[in-house]
């Protein structure tokens, strides 16, 4: 009797959470607009990736650009970077999901790399905010996808911005601002391990290099005490800040 109703509670509470999961899911992308929008191509997208199909999920995600469907801005926001955050795994075996999850950020790189050529195409109607910013991870940050499509937000802002890498070192990122010097330096931060070097990186900038702002953003700083120890002037937290961001320091 005792173990069938423990049964039934951990039965139950198995479907809560399973509940709260899909609930927290469907607010996100509710929040993203798309099921608004773009849920037609959000949904064919994801079929395409899901078939593992490099070949159709790049074409298509660059036919709603050629096609002007989507905007770059609505392709990053509304296909591409759902497509990481939610990523869902469809077998058990921790291995394979690891390379699945592999082959699909591979994906979603050509894609994002490819759409650049657009950006070059919007060029004249960008008007330049007179402002340079240097995009990167830090020191053993791999997570790059958000860097990318941060710098290239910055461009569509108007900023003349450099993506300058992942894992970037200390010492290069130094280098980097001597040779820039730019207005910001926007860091990407996923991994929380990752604050600590952040941390060092931004102590030094702020002991040479006073007169540029350090820009943070990314999953790391979700958490507000992670930000309590670091030297920053701005915290955004997504790509629509990107637009407000600019708004504020526009020359
Ligand atoms: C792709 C991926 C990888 C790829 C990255 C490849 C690449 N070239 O970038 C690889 C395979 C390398 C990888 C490795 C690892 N990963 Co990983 N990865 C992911 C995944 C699936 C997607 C990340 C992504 O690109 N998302 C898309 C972007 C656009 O979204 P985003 O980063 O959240 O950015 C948004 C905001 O944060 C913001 N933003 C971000 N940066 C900035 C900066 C500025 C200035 C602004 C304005 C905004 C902004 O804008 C975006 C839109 O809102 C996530 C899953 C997830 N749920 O996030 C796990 C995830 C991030 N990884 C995770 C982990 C644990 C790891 C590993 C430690 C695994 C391991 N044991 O080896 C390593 C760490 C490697 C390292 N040293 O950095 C965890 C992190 C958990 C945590 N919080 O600590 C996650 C969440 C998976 C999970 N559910 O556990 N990973």
């Amino acid at each position: 009797m005792f173990l069938e109703a423990l049964i039934a509670k951990c039965f139950l509470f198995y479907i809560l959470n399973k509940i709260v999961i899909i609930y927290n899911i469907i607010i996100k992308i509710l929040e993203m607009g798309i099921c608004m929008t773009y849920e037609k191509e959000f949904n064919t997208f994801l079929n395409l990736l899901k078939t593992e199909d490099k070949e159709k999920s790049v074409l298509y995600a660059l036919s709603l650009l050629e096609n002007k469907k989507m905007d770059v801005e609505d392709l990053y926001k509304v296909l591409l970077a759902p497509s990481l955050m939610y990523f869902e795994c469809d077998v058990d075996d921790l291995e394979i999901c690891i390379w699945k999850e592999h082959h699909r950020t591979s994906i979603i790189r050509t894609i994002l790399e490819s759409s650049y050529q657009y950006i070059v195409k919007r060029k004249e109607e960008i008007k330049s905010i007179g402002k340079k910013v240097v995009v990167l991870t830090p020191a053993f940050e791999y997570h790059e996808i958000a860097a990318i499509m941060v710098s290239h937000f910055m461009l569509l802002q108007g900023f003349e911005s450099s993506y300058i890498g992942a894992n970037v070192p200390k010492n290069d990122i130094v280098s980097a601002i001597k040779t820039y010097q730019p207005d910001f330096i926007a860091f990407s931060v996923t991994n929380p391990y990752n604050i600590v070097v952040t941390k060092q990186v931004c102590d030094e900038l702020k002991r040479y290099s006073p007169e540029v702002k350090i820009v943070l953003g990314g999953q790391a700083f979700k958490d507000q005490a992670a930000l309590s120890s670091i030297q920053y002037d701005y915290v955004l937290d997504n790509f629509d800040d990107i637009k407000k961001f600019a708004d504020e320091v526009k020359a």
